[in-house]
């Protein structure tokens, strides 16, 4: 039963995200389960921030997060370091899925719901205050518990299938066996590593401040992109740049 219903999410998962029928973005997600009961969920508000909320919060009653991440093509990971601003495709993919996430994860909802759990949903982003750019549900965090990854030095999580990859997580009652800690390539600024390409590729050196001791302010930036990007590339909205990932020796693994 419990495998039965692992089993399903994965294929509803899968499914949902060929069905937008865009393979020159997006390939297969990968999908991870973790108990509420693991440390690093037990441990979030200390790991993340207090202000994270706890599975209770969201769900009460909870006992699982679904965790699933859906890797990007080459051309979409390597796009916003050819690009002055951002990439055009990067910010694409970026929108389009940020839209497709609600779906995917209302759909796995309904599913649960149909065998007789309870679930719930968490926007994938743009959920936070401008002036205080932190959500109280950290996706990453919990892709990075369910298995998914591990952190790298430009806070992204590299996977199996590196590191420009998109995360989204949802909260249900069922008791689903947890997928066991991440085995997959690590990020080689790590473990006596010494890359620090990512860190070099900030445009706004955020990511060296950060390790300094300052705060992780890339947010200016970001914004300046998407004011360029809607005014040059006529896209309605953007809210990307994606130089660390782009830069990462890494971002893209076959
Ligand atoms: C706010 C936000 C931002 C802010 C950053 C604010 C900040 N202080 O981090 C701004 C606007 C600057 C931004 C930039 C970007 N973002 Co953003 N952002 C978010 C958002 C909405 C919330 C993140 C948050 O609360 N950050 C606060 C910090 C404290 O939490 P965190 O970064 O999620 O996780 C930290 C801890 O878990 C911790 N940690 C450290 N050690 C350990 C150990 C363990 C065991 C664990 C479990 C955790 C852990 O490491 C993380 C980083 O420090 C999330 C969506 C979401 N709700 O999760 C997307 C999200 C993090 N962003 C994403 C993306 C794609 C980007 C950009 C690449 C730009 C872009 N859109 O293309 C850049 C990358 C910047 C970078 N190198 O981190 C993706 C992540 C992709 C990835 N591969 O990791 C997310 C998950 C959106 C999504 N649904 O896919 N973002």
């Amino acid at each position: 039963m419990n495998q039965d219903i692992r089993t399903e999410i994965e294929k509803i998962i899968k499914d949902e995200v060929k069905k937008i029928g865009r393979p020159d973005l997006f390939r297969e997600p990968m999908v991870g389960f973790v108990s509420v009961e693991d440390p690093s969920i037990v441990n979030v508000k200390e790991i993340v921030g207090p202000w994270h909320r706890s599975p209770e919060d969201l769900l009460p009653g909870a006992r699982t997060i679904i965790a699933y991440a859906v890797p990007s093509t080459k051309e979409v990971a390597l796009n916003p370091g050819y690009s002055k601003f951002s990439g055009l495709i990067w910010s694409e993919a970026y929108v389009l899925i940020n839209k497709k996430f609600t779906d995917i994860s209302n759909i796995v909802a309904d599913y649960l719901r149909s065998q007789g759990y309870e679930a719930a949903t968490v926007t994938a982003t743009n959920d936070y205050d401008q002036s205080n750019p932190v959500s109280t549900w950290s996706h990453r965090t919990m892709a990075c518990a369910a298995g998914l990854g591990r952190f790298g030095m430009n806070r992204i999580l590299m996977t199996a299938k590196g590191s420009a990859v998109r995360y989204c997580s949802l909260l249900t009652t069922a008791e689903l066996t947890p997928s066991g800690p991440y085995d997959g390539p690590v990020c080689l600024g790590l473990d006596g590593g010494d890359c620090t390409i990512c860190l070099d590729a900030c445009p706004v050196n955020a990511l060296t401040h950060w390790f300094d001791g300052g705060n992780f302010d890339c947010q200016d930036l970001q914004d300046l992109y998407h004011d360029k990007m809607i005014d040059e590339l006529s896209v309605d909205t953007a809210g990307t740049c994606g130089k660390c990932i782009a830069a990462c020796p890494l971002a893209y693994i076959e």
